[in-house]
């Protein structure tokens, strides 16, 4: 997300600081650099034109030329003006927790409503409540069996009424939802290729007749810089509240979807991470600066983390250290909890420092995938005494899992040193606690 940008960001503050003390040469220097950097990640002109002027004017304000730190003042100003250029402060959602609300998605054809339809049930889901989809777009066919699809496998109801017009489709879901006590009605529309007459009615035509606490404007973010004037008529005609930038998984530059914040004034909510119904992040206007910035994003982290991680599971877990049964399931178990919480290059993104660096020794998440399945080839038995695993076994295991035997060996040599070093930090712990032991074993 947004990597390229943040490259290039880095490269100017890194340049910034090289020099020591700022001068207005440099600053000019700089912002122009920031100009070309937005520019290129596709934002919009008139909003670069606007950001840079905001930029200039603080940076030669007398407190960073005078500053001991100038370099990283001028990184703040950026910080502050992306975070405006973001959304400054976010808008909470206008949802209610004891009454029906209903939510619509609109937007052209392609850019990810039905997907984010699922998504947002789910996540709303997780929230406390009871999700109703509705398929509404009654222009394809094959849009209905997509919805039907998506809810089923996340065992959440849709609704659906084959051969009636739209408006009767939103009416019979209107009076299940109450009948059922829904709490969250997310609508779905037909989108089209291009804006056109027909389409602002159906879209007007339901947003009548449902009264939505929230309509969505759902955006690729790969499309260029047409997407501003898109999402203007969007507004314009419909005048949504919050805004979805799907497919920021891609190598979308991204900037084209920020500048459709800055030209209708409504913030960004969420963001699609992928084509499965958990790729949703809420969107954080100040956590993403900072994840530009390569700040790091530390409370998503932790939000991450808390939300995959199994409290009863790691319980069990410190337990088998302590008595020293650790066995390779367990290992496996941990290595799958720690790939619920998304690619490890992202992770490590988030943390403050670590940004940039580790993006760049690309981390390898196949290596997780290796592990994971050289052990799910190993029988039950093995997986609990390693020690019995010799070399006919190793032969099969590595044909089971697609490795080679050397695979086998490393992992066995990792998972006993793992062992070593939890006996070790077991007898330190003694009395005295596993953290103690962690401490006086850190380097
Ligand atoms: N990588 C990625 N793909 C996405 C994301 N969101 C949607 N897609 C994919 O984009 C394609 C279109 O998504 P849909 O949800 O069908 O789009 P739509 O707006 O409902 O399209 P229409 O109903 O035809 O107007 C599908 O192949 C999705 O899997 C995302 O965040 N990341
Ligand atoms: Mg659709």
């Amino acid at each position: 997300m947004f990597e390229e940008l943040s490259h290039r960001f880095d490269a100017i503050f890194n340049r910034l600081r090289g020099h020591g003390k700022l001068s207005e040469d440099n600053i000019a220097e700089a912002v122009r650099d920031v100009k070309r950097a937005l520019l290129e990640a596709d934002v919009n002109y008139r909003v670069v034109k606007k950001f840079t002027a905001a930029v200039q004017e603080k940076a030669l304000g007398a407190e960073v030329l005078q500053s001991i730190t100038p370099g990283q003042q001028f990184v703040k100003i950026v910080h502050n003006e992306l975070t405006q250029l973001m959304g400054g402060n976010e808008r909470p959602l206008k949802l209610h927790a004891n009454r029906m609300n209903v939510v619509v998605l609109a937007g052209l054809q392609g850019s990810g409503k039905t997907t984010a339809c699922a998504k947002l049930a789910l996540y709303f889901r997780k929230q406390g409540h009871q999700p109703l989809l509705v398929a509404a777009d009654t222009q394809r066919p094959a849009a209905i069996d997509q919805l039907e699809t998506l809810g089923k496998a996340l065992g959440i109801p849709v609704y659906a009424d084959r051969g009636k017009k739209t408006l009767q489709v939103v009416e019979g879901a209107l009076s299940r939802a109450r009948s059922e006590g829904s709490s969250l009605v997310i609508i779905d529309t037909a989108g089209r290729l291009h804006i056109d007459i027909e389409m602002m009615g159906e879209l007007k035509e339901i947003c009548n007749a449902a009264r939505p606490d929230e309509i969505f404007f759902v955006a690729d973010a790969m499309t260029g810089q047409d997407a501003v004037n898109v999402a203007e008529q969007f507004y314009h005609e419909i005048h949504f509240t919050g805004s979805i930038l799907t497919k920021m998984d891609g190598d979308a530059r991204g900037g084209a979807a920020l500048s459709i914040l800055d030209v209708t004034g409504v913030p960004i909510q969420f963001v699609g991470v992928g084509e499965k119904s958990d790729a949703l992040e809420v969107f954080h206007p100040e956590r993403m600066a900072s994840r530009i910035l390569g700040m790091g994003d530390i409370v998503s982290l932790v939000e991450r983390a808390q939300e995959t991680f199994d409290a009863e599971k790691s319980r069990s877990l410190e337990k088998k250290i302590r008595k020293n049964i650790f066995t390779l399931q367990d290992f496996l178990e941990q290595l799958r909890q720690i790939k619920k919480m998304g690619p490890i290059g992202d992770l490590l993104a988030m943390i403050p420092g670590v940004g940039r660096a580790v993006q760049e020794a690309e981390i390898d998440n196949s290596a997780l995938t290796k592990i994971e399945a050289i052990i799910c080839s190993m029988t039950v038995i093995e997986r609990d005494k390693p020690q019995i695993i010799d070399g006919n076994r190793k032969k099969r295991i590595a044909a089971g899992s697609g490795t080679l035997v050397q695979d086998i060996n490393k992992l066995l040599k990792q998972f006993d040193s793992m062992k070593l070093m939890m006996k070790r930090m077991n007898k330190i712990a003694g009395k005295r606690g596993h953290a103690a032991a962690l401490r006086s074993l850190a380097p």
